[in-house]
């Protein structure tokens, strides 16, 4: 059976998620990472969003040279950057989510930062059909947590993360087996996952800065300058990757959410929804060999995207979809009264996760 990946990367992830969190930030350049203390700072930028990197800025750059040209850019009478800490459990939260949407997609996904993973649609059948599923997966990302995600869908890993970054924001990009070799060729050899600046710089040496040149070079050549890695290079560069996709060896949480088709505070909407996801959770956990589990976490997003979770650990496992969904309730309810909802904002999204699991015999 052909093999159908799929790579999914938010898109600025950090500052996405500050710019909808913070309306009067949209449309500014952002740089969230290290303080910039006036251009004294250490350390250096976590993210930019697209805004900042017209200015140049990027991941890694140290903070003093972003602010320096943010600096410039006010010279220019051009917007000063916004300079933020950020917010990391806020981050792992969203991240959380667009996890639980992907599993939602497909049993075999592989999580390899707070804001990428892989999703096996081998299943599907057919590139269209799995094609299908990462638009599906794209627009419940944007109505869930309203932030736009890449995606790229290949024969395998290595191309489906190099596809995903092809037509950043927002991207959704297919390549097909056949396509390969024309699709990798006039790509820069720092394309394939292991060639760093260094390996680049020396093939750049011998002439070789696209992967299709990597052809000007016999395979002695590489396995000369490189070792036992020139010939995976030779694979790679050829578009071959037959790696796994290694699934989280420990299931930590199993958690679902809805988005309300429109803004509610109908306790009778929000409780059917609790039951419905109490319902999934325990089905999810029962299918992955769990027996039960100790804390329950709900989250609440009103309208205006305001999200709080709260949580309750029990010494009693939780087992069954009836426990689940009385503590979920109870969990709730302080958000659709005076308690913890004093200016009774509609509700946007539930969610309800399961945390502390128990292994089954
Ligand atoms: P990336 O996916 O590499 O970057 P990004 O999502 O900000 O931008 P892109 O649209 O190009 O995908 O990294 C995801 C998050 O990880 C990023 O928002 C911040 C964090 N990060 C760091 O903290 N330090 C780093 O050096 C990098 C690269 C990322
Ligand atoms: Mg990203």
């Amino acid at each position: 059976m052909t093999r159908i990946i799929a790579h999914v990367d938010m898109d600025a992830f950090f500052a996405s998620v500050e710019e909808r969190d913070h309306p009067w930030m949209r449309g500014e350049p952002i740089v969230v990472g290290a303080d910039p203390e006036g251009g004294k700072g250490r350390g250096v930028v976590s993210t930019a969003n697209y805004a900042a990197r017209i200015y140049g800025i990027h991941s890694a750059m140290p903070i003093t040279e972003a602010w320096r040209r943010s600096e410039a850019a006010k010279k220019r009478c051009e917007p000063a950057v916004l300079f933020l800490g950020g917010n990391m459990s806020r981050y792992k939260e969203v991240s959380d989510s667009i996890m639980d949407i992907m599993h939602r997609y497909g049993d075999v996904v592989e999580q390899t930062s707070i804001d990428e993973a892989y999703i096996d649609l081998s299943f599907t059948g057919s590139f269209k059909k799995a094609q299908e599923v990462a638009e599906k997966i794209k627009k419940e990302i944007q109505t869930t947590e309203e932030l736009t995600a890449s995606v790229g869908i290949g024969p395998n890993k290595m191309i489906a993360k190099i596809a995903s970054d092809m037509h950043k924001p927002d991207g959704l990009t297919v390549v097909l087996p056949d396509d390969v070799i024309t699709f990798l060729r006039p790509l820069p050899v720092r394309k394939i996952p292991g060639v760093g600046p260094k390996a680049a710089e020396r093939l750049l040496e011998r002439g070789v800065r696209t992967i299709g040149e990597l052809e000007i070079l016999s395979e002695s050549e590489l396995v000369g300058m490189f070792g036992k890695w020139g010939r995976t290079l030779l694979w790679r560069a050829i578009g071959e990757d037959d790696s796994p996709l290694e699934t989280e060896h420990e299931t930590k949480s199993i958690g679902e959410q809805v988005t309300f088709t429109e803004d509610t505070n109908e306790s009778s909407v929000i409780f059917f929804a609790v039951r419905s996801l109490a319902g999934d959770v325990i089905r999810r956990l029962n299918s992955k060999g769990f027996k039960g589990f100790h804390t329950v976490t709900v989250t609440i997003r009103f309208a205006d995207f305001e999200t709080h979770t709260h949580s309750q650990t029990t010494e009693k496992m939780i087992t069954t979809v009836d426990e689940l969904e009385v503590l979920a309730i109870k969990l709730i309810t302080p958000f659709l009264d005076r308690r913890k909802n004093p200016e009774h904002k509609l509700i946007r999204l539930v969610g309800v996760r399961a945390e502390k699991l128990v292994e089954g015999e």
